[in-house]
């Protein structure tokens, strides 16, 4: 089997490779990448070397680049490649529009013209919006997308659907709720939080950090995606989750106690605009069909993972400098400093 792995040099798609390749060893890959700011091959300097994986340089909204790299005998295409940010989305949602909803139909049109078996979306489940302190999410719940990052998202999720609908593509879309582990980029809360306080710098909470999100561990998703490939049905959304709901300010005093840091360095500041309050998965649907489970809690994957960044200082430096310097002073330098409220 041959796949064709877009944004594998990414957080998420650089941990999916790696597992992919462990859990299928006779696969041959090509991750697609176009290595943006998120884009570290770093990421994957284990694996470079092995026959049976191909880097390829390239932008998922250039037809011409994905038909050049796209063998005639790939069988699968799964495409986590994207803009992934809501913060980035909010100050200039351009790169989101052409990545996550152009490179989407340039990949739908090829995957049609090359015949490939099946087409995976790698979706969010902030496509369905904000929930209130009640319900949860599943798989029939209205898009209700409130940033430009997430309407991105819903448009994607709109053209998969049509391609399977009017042409009879085999598509599948995951949605996930936030994924945290190793590689993943300090622009997200908990890589973030981590390195700032390896440092005794601020840890920057939005609003009253009250906000909830719903956490798996990135090792548990790529099991959970695995399994959706290899035995989901076309056509099919399936939304995955580990019922791990916390509010940001838990998750940053666990990696405080994680990493024996004071609660003194939390400072909270400007809340996001629009931003979301709670998102929650019932993830029943694939429990039933796969028999999946996540392994880690919470406690253990937030373990392993602070253990990963206090272990890979060369890494977190070089993503930490240059560029990023001038990202975190404009998306922090001006944000006013708020009085707790709690
Ligand atoms: P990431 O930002 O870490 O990685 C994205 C990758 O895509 C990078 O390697 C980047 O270079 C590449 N890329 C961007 N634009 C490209 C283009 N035009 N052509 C080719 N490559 C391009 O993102 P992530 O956190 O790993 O997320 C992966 C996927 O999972 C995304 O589709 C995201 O929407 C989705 N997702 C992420 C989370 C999460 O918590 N991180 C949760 C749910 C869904
Ligand atoms: O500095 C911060 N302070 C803060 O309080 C940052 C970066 C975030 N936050 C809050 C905002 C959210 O409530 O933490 C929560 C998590 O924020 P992000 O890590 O930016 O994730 P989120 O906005 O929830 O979106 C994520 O999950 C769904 C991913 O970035 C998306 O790619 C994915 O689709």
């Amino acid at each position: 089997m041959k796949v064709f792995i877009t944004g594998g040099a990414g957080f998420i798609g650089s941990n999916f490779i790696r597992y992919w390749m462990r859990a299928h060893p006779q696969c041959e890959i090509i991750n697609f990448d176009k290595l943006t700011y998120a884009g570290n091959p770093a990421n994957l300097a284990d694996v470079a070397g092995q026959p049976n994986y191909r880097f390829v340089r390239g932008d998922i909204s250039r037809p011409e680049d994905v038909l050049s790299a796209l063998d005639p005998d790939v069988d699968l295409i799964i495409n986590f490649a994207a803009e992934s940010h809501v913060d980035r989305s909010i100050e200039n949602p351009a790169a989101f529009i052409r990545t996550n909803i152009t490179g989407v139909q340039v990949l739908l049109d090829a995957a049609r013209e090359r015949g490939i078996d099946r087409f995976v979306q790698i979706s969010t489940d902030e496509v369905m919006g904000s929930l209130g302190p009640e319900g949860y999410f599943t798989e029939e719940s209205p898009l209700q997308p409130n940033s430009p990052y997430a309407a991105s998202k819903a448009a994607a999720e709109m053209l998969v659907r049509a391609s399977h609908h009017t042409f009879g593509l085999d598509t599948i879309i995951i949605r996930s709720g936030n994924c945290y582990g190793p590689y993943q980029f300090p622009e997200k809360l908990i890589p973030l939080m981590i390195t700032n306080a390896m440092d005794d710098q601020p840890l920057p909470i939005y609003g009253d950090g009250l906000n909830v999100r719903d956490w798996i561990y990135v090792e548990d998703y790529c099991r959970a995606v695995d399994a959706i490939i290899t035995r989901g049905r076309s056509g099919e959304v399936y939304c995955v989750g580990a019922r791990s709901e916390k509010t940001n300010l838990e998750v940053v005093e666990t990696l405080l106690r994680l990493l024996n840091k004071p609660r003194s360095l939390i400072q909270f500041v400007e809340d996001r605009p629009g931003h979301d309050r709670r998102y929650a998965i019932d993830p029943s649907k694939v429990e039933r069909e796969f028999g999946w489970r996540p392994q880690e809690t919470f406690e253990s994957g937030m373990a392993k993972t602070v253990h990963w960044y206090q272990t890979h200082r060369p890494w977190v430096d070089a993503v930490r400098s240059g560029a990023y310097r001038e990202y975190y002073q404009r998306m922090y330098g001006h944000r006013k400093i708020l009085k707790p409220s709690h």
